[in-house]
């Protein structure tokens, strides 16, 4: 290999270990890093799965792109008007066209095969140990904990005068999701307005919240990211703010979210109606696009 060649391949190496190594926020937050290559660091089972099956479909993809490259080079090779003057007139061949058919028919089952084993497993969980309840606002979150006292608030973007060291511009919010780590935790989503998509990437959660309507799936967030935050946002066009309604999930340990949840049964209790909060997102999401 000339060194031009390996000095090639090994600054395509350097970009990915690079771009492994930056896939945390400063803090060991999960969130994308600037010039990220790959996915998030998985969170959750579902993402463990998901990442492992890229990796898989990542292999079988390389195998077809070498092999079709390889067929096409020899081809070119082969069979070029110099070396090949005369060419030949067949056209049909039984045999390969069957097998050009049947091959990737089988690759295509064997792909849908733990696919839809991954999709089933992400779908719901039966045993669920809590409840988080979503729902989405223009252009904000509403959360409800119904297991642990029935309370409510929302989750408003910081304004980015506002944002203190570390807090990452676009994705902080003013109240964090608590949820505890190796807990089963059954998501329940809808809106009240337009649909939103709730979707954080390192959990491998992404689903619309649709007015009317309750969408259901499931979480368990790894001990390692005890005292992390987890970052997301919306991911349905949802209007003119649609790019500042962030999510934040900070992951704790059972007992101090017990700890958490009898605080905030205290600061969250009130029965006002979540609805006139929309004026401040609306006021918080303009000035942050002023920027
Ligand atoms: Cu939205």
């Amino acid at each position: 290999m000339t060194n031009k060649l390996k000095l090639f391949f090994s600054a395509i190496a350097g970009v990915f270990l690079v771009s492994g190594s930056a896939l945390a926020g400063p803090n060991g937050d999960v969130r994308s890093a600037p010039w990220q290559m790959w996915l998030q660091d998985p969170a959750s089972p579902t993402a463990d799965r998901i990442v492992a099956f890229n990796v898989q479909l990542l292999v079988i993809e390389t195998i077809i792109v070498v092999f079709v490259l390889g067929l096409m080079a020899y081809i070119a090779y082969k069979f070029n008007a110099k070396k090949n003057p005369v060419p030949s007139k067949t056209t049909h061949h039984t045999g390969l066209e069957v097998a050009w058919t049947v091959i990737p028919i089988f690759i295509l089952v064997g792909i849908s095969v733990p696919s839809i084993k991954h999709l089933y497993f992400a779908d719901h969980i039966e045993e669920a140990d809590m409840t988080l309840k979503i729902i989405g606002n223009q252009w904000f979150w509403t959360y409800e904990y119904p297991d642990d006292g029935n309370f409510t608030f929302d989750s408003l973007p910081i304004a980015e005068e506002d944002l203190k060291e570390g807090q990452p511009r676009l994705l902080s919010v003013d109240n964090k999701v608590v949820l505890p780590v190796e807990t089963n935790i059954r998501l329940l989503m809808t809106s009240n307005d337009v649909i939103h998509n709730w979707a954080l990437p390192s959990l491998s959660v992404k689903l619309d919240t649709v007015p009317g309507r309750i969408n259901e799936t499931w979480t368990r967030i790894h001990e390692k990211y005890v005292g992390k935050t987890i970052y997301g946002m919306c991911s349905e066009l949802c209007g003119v703010n649609h790019g500042f309604m962030p999510i934040a999930i900070h992951a704790v340990t059972k007992e101090d979210y017990q700890k958490w949840v009898l605080k905030a049964q205290e600061e969250f209790a009130s029965d006002e109606p979540v609805q006139p909060k929309a004026a401040d997102a609306v006021k918080l999401a303009a000035a942050s696009q002023a920027q």
